[in-house]
């Protein structure tokens, strides 16, 4: 599954001691660096540093204050926006808790986690409310997974957003723990002829949808921390659920109640808002899953390129139908493909990351990742894909992301 390339790899080595070597532009002897260190002594080595962050929660570092959420706020109702996760300017599969991208339609509420309950009623043995301190009682388990918004890299069906951080971030990943929602619904008792399950959150959005019994049976968690620590607000604090892989808006946040139900609610949610238009003018309904994507996030629009001889192509795939498998890489807009390194952990319904090493002399170049899952389903490019599902859609575009690097380094996002 994994293609190193050790040659390469020597190569750059090499020529990293050479560039070593070399201070403002002039190249300097052994003989002479052994005498001048090139070293300065910046401020910094001179004094004690600020105190320590006692009391404090953990800010990165100021050079780095423009690595931060960006995206739209307050369309079609108040407090509805979506804030983007900067995926130009990570380098790892689990997304920071303070840059975990923000789909709200109706505001961040400010739930007290001592007010706050959970209700299960309708189809069930023994309808049940709980505090979160029952709650966090139930066994508890930690899992990582993706969490993209059905709306993520949507544009594509017709515009070429100008970094990866609109273009594709809507998508984050975390270490998500709390109890699966079976443990839960074991408690409650589901009545054999319930078939669906409802779940509405706590927001003034209200955000509900109908939910398949066996996705809430298979691996739906009910959620109360990320990455270690408590869910942020903007995630759902105290208690959201969590469907591996599927369409963000079904992993309700606050999520207040739980309906068992023998037929789906159609709510608004899932007939006016989350449907698809096809070519033929029908529409389709309950597209749950998130199909493999990837994309390249270095070189990206954020991260042109600064010099010739080695780099390596970096970037993250996904799937909602389990592991990523493979990844392919083109730099020749889509003629020849290289097969990627995956690096571990290679996990279901989680991002993956992938790299490549590449020489570039300067030379303009179009690249390109592809995406295969364990199902074998291959990332499709943009025309298989408008050829099947038309342009007027708003989710689930999941298409080839081409990135074109200019002579200069310069990388801009193109239809291809
Ligand atoms: N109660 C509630 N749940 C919600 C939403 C909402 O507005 N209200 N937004 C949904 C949408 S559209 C998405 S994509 C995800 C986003 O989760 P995040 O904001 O934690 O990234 O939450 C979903 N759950
Ligand atoms: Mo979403």
């Amino acid at each position: 599954m994994t293609t190193t390339s050790d040659g390469s790899r020597r190569r750059f080595l090499r020529q990293t001691a050479a560039i070593g070597a070399t201070f403002g532009g002039v190249v300097a002897t052994r003989d002479a660096l052994a005498q001048e260190s090139p070293l300065v002594v910046p401020p910094w080595t001179k004094t004690p540093g600020l105190p320590l962050s006692e009391g404090n929660y953990g800010m990165p570092s100021p050079f780095e204050k423009n690595v931060v959420r960006r995206g739209r706020k307050d369309y079609r109702m108040p407090g509805s926006g979506s804030i983007m996760t900067p995926h130009g300017n990570l380098r790892g599969t689990i997304t920071p808790s303070g840059l975990v991208f923000e789909r709200s339609h109706g505001g961040v509420p400010e739930v007290d986690p001592a007010q706050h309950r959970l209700v299960i009623h309708g189809l069930v043995r023994q309808p049940l409310i709980f505090t979160m301190d029952d709650i966090v009682r139930f066994p508890s388990v930690s899992k990582i997974h993706f969490l993209e918004c059905s709306g993520n890299t949507s544009q594509g069906w017709m515009n070429r957003p100008a970094t990866v951080q609109l273009s594709h971030g809507l998508l984050s990943s975390c270490e998500w723990t709390g109890v699966m929602l079976s443990t839960i619904l074991d408690e409650a008792g589901v009545a054999p002829n319930a078939s669906w399950l409802i779940a509405e959150g706590a927001d003034s959005a209200g955000l509900n949808r109908s939910i398949p019994i066996a996705k809430c049976l298979e691996d739906t968690m009910l959620v109360y921390a990320q990455n270690g620590e408590a869910l942020r607000p903007e995630n759902g604090y105290p208690l959201r659920l969590l469907l591996p892989g599927w369409e963000g808006n079904m992993s309700i946040k606050w999520v207040r109640r739980l309906r068992l139900a023998s037929e789906p609610a159609m709510t608004r949610w899932e007939t006016a808002m989350y449907t698809e238009s096809m070519p033929d003018g029908t529409a389709r309904q309950f597209t749950f899953v998130m199909e493999a994507k990837s994309v390249i996030t270095d070189p990206a629009p954020e991260r042109p390129l600064r010099a010739h001889g080695f780099m390596e192509i970096r970037g993250i795939a996904w799937s909602g139908n389990g592991r990523i498998k493979r990844v392919d890489v083109s730099t020749d807009g889509g003629r020849n493909w290289r097969q990627a390194e995956l690096h571990d952990p290679v996990l279901n319904r989680a991002l993956t990351r992938f790299t490549l090493p590449w020489q570039w002399k300067g030379e303009p170049a179009l690249i390109m990742s592809r995406a295969m899952d364990e199902t074998g389903y291959v990332q499709p490019t943009h025309r298989q894909l408008v050829a099947v599902r038309g342009t007027a859609n708003r989710y689930h575009y999941n298409a080839i992301q081409p990135w074109q690097i200019a002579g200069d380094g310069k990388v801009t996002n193109v239809f291809a």
